[in-house]
């Protein structure tokens, strides 16, 4: 059953516990695109068309206020539509893209420890919460260590893009059927995140080193907003990208395939298509650099020449300069010290951390101070 739902703005599962017509059928994986799967049975729910109206909206208002603005920037957020999706999980395969991989080896061997610490009353139900959950490729490591200590295991994987949030919710379901999952639409950082109360233990996920596409006032103010949802005895878990020699980092945002580029490029793209926009994308370069001060990894896009473009939905003219540029993403790494304030600052503690053999990257499990 397709429904309409121009009019929704909030939580996909708020959403579903106020429209109790919504379809709860078949369970079977053979469900249109668009619809999204439920746990051992199955919610069919347009999220495609969900999510449409508020994120015009959102895109309109970044727009209006990133690309008046000097230096122009745009918001990172604004990469993740299906193809920027796509392009991004085609990115974390690529050989110099070193941070998934990294991450998926600690969770593969620690995840039994992980979730261990953080889930101390074994009896108690847990409910692993993922924020920008992408298609949580990684998570299944983490949840299935979650069922061989409790069995009761609740998923909430929270994302700004209801395609991945779709992959997502069908790789859990198929690998761990097990798992009650209730997907949570929503862009955690215009709109913080709501959490229904739960009667156990919650493991907040913030791994695939997210929180570094931050500034750290940004950052703060995430994890604070998270924090406030969280009870004494729940966990953070977060995935960090450490500071490490700048060949390395540069290659891994300036591969030799060009996909890095194809998805910074993609912003344009998505203007035009979204927005109305006539970005002639071959007039601008993908440039990546190395903020040795600021401890980031920079992405611009760069006019190759003066030019003219119109955002026609934004009502929006501008005049680029040759070589001006758009300030597109911001990839902060981190060292033990600069975790452990950003954590303190927020109000958590550390009970654990796990790294990589050459320290490239660091899971940290935190506790509620
Ligand atoms: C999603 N985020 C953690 C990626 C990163 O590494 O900062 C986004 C990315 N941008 C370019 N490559 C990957």
């Amino acid at each position: 059953m397709r429904r309409s739902c121009a009019s929704y703005s909030g939580d996909l599962a708020e959403f579903l516990s106020t429209n109790n017509q919504m379809a709860v059928r078949r369970d079977s994986l053979e469900c249109p695109k668009g619809f999204v799967y439920v746990a051992t049975y199955v919610q069919a729910v347009d999220l495609e068309h969900l999510a449409t109206a508020d994120a015009r909206e959102a895109l309109t208002c970044e727009v209006r206020r990133g690309l008046i603005a000097r230096p122009r920037s745009l918001s990172p957020w604004m990469f993740y539509d299906a193809e920027g999706s796509r392009l991004f999980e085609r990115i974390t395969t690529l050989p110099e893209y070193y941070p998934t991989r990294t991450e998926r080896a600690i969770l593969a061997g620690n995840a039994h420890a992980i979730v261990a610490g953080a889930h101390g009353d074994r009896s108690l139900p847990l409910r692993l919460v993922e924020l920008g959950a992408g298609t949580a490729s990684k998570t299944c490591i983490l949840l299935e260590a979650a069922l061989r200590l409790s069995d009761d295991v609740a998923y909430v994987p929270v994302d700004v893009c209801p395609h991945a949030l779709e992959l997502a919710c069908q790789n859990v379901a198929c690998a761990l059927p097990e798992v009650r999952i209730q997907p949570v639409v929503r862009n955690y950082v215009t709109h913080p995140l709501q959490l229904e109360p739960f009667d156990g233990t919650t493991l907040a996920l913030y791994i695939g080193t997210s929180i570094g596409n931050f500034s750290p006032e940004e950052a703060r103010l995430i994890l604070r907003d998270l924090r406030v949802q969280l009870q004494p005895g729940d966990a953070l878990l977060l995935g960090t990208d450490m500071v490490k020699d700048e060949r390395t980092l540069l290659a891994a945002y300036d591969d030799s395939d060009g996909i890095t580029a194809a998805f910074n490029l993609n912003i344009l793209h998505r203007l035009n298509w979204e927005l109305g926009a006539n970005f002639d994308t071959a007039r601008f370069l993908h440039r990546a650099l190395w903020n040795s001060i600021e401890s980031r990894i920079e992405m611009h896009l760069e006019s190759t020449q003066e030019q003219d473009v119109a955002i026609e939905r934004a009502d929006l003219p501008i005049h680029f300069m040759p070589r001006e540029t758009i300030h597109t993403e911001n990839s902060y790494k981190f060292t033990d010290r600069s975790i452990q304030r950003l954590l303190n600052d927020v109000g958590f503690g550390i009970s654990g951390a796990w790294k990589d053999s050459r320290g490239w990257y660091t899971l940290t499990l935190a506790y509620l101070r």
